[in-house]
């Protein structure tokens, strides 16, 4: 094994048998700071231009069930870096990527997208069990969420749930709801993997939890006085490639570390995303 950078063994360890870990001070609490101001002042903007623009709550009966028929919302951004440099200092931050270059086994590491969401207080909508892998699916698996919580996390918050070890189940097949403005959401059988029998993984401000885009998670109601804030990296392997032209988005396979090798340097392909 490589010498680790930044993880322990234990948390290399829980990587590899639970497909999540959970990280402490990547960022330092300065960062996080600045992270949560600059989030809150373009969230604050964005609202007065569109709030409409920023809801990003599922729909669909399984959606009503989970949150008892409660008039439920999430605000969403996404491709932060593209309205402040700080999460493009966010995204490269040496301390995140020696972590990441631990438990993805490879120094290449590209961008693929980042996003945002707000719970707000008393009425954050929750997320129904499901696998990142169906929204953006690549050859080799190598896709993983960077989970960075700037609020305190716990269950009555609309905290993370997730099934420990079922990344290793591999893709599950997906239900799919399609909904007015058709956006499509995938998740898998809440009668199979309910949200209830999830674990509930808990992380103070600051704090990243980091898993597979195969490993199974959701997230609660947010019924508390307190917002729920995150903030969101999805990243790969160079070497890995989509199967499906999907989920375009800015700044995607931006090298972040290392090199990408397999990037064409045709100059057809110059205007290429
Ligand atoms: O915001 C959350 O709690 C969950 C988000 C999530 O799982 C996702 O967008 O894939």
């Amino acid at each position: 094994m490589n010498k680790l950078k930044f993880c322990t063994p234990e948390q290399k360890k829980c990587w590899q048998d639970k497909g999540y870990v959970k990280l402490t001070n990547v960022f330092t609490p300065k960062e996080i700071e600045e992270m949560s101001a600059e989030y809150d002042e373009l969230f604050e903007r964005k609202r007065r231009e569109d709030l409409a623009g920023l809801e990003s709550a599922w729909a669909g009966n399984d959606m009503k069930n989970l949150s008892g028929n409660r008039n439920v919302t999430v605000k969403s951004i996404h491709n932060l870096q593209m309205h402040s440099a700080v999460f493009t200092r966010v995204i490269t931050n040496s301390n995140l990527l020696d972590a990441m270059e631990d438990i993805m086994g490879t120094k290449d590491i590209l961008l693929h997208h980042t996003k945002a969401h707000i719970k707000p207080p008393e009425k954050g909508a929750p997320y129904l069990m499901h696998q990142d892998y169906p929204y953006f699916p690549h050859k080799k698996h190598t896709m993983l969420a960077v989970f960075i919580h700037l609020d305190d996390t716990t269950p009555e918050n609309g905290g993370l749930a997730i099934y420990p070890g079922s990344h290793k189940l591999g893709p599950l097949p997906p239900k799919k709801i399609i909904d007015e403005k058709n956006e499509a959401y995938h998740y898998v059988d809440p009668e199979k993997y309910p949200l209830s029998k999830a674990t509930p993984v808990s992380a103070e401000k600051g704090e990243i939890i980091a898993f597979t885009y195969l490993t199974l998670h959701g997230s609660y109601l947010n019924l508390s006085d307190r917002p729920r804030r995150m903030f969101l990296i999805q990243l790969r392997a160079a070497d890995d490639e989509p199967t499906e032209d999907t989920h375009k988005s800015p700044c995607q396979e931006l090298v972040l570390r290392g090199r990408n090798v397999y990037r064409s340097a045709n100059m057809a392909h110059r205007f290429a995303h």
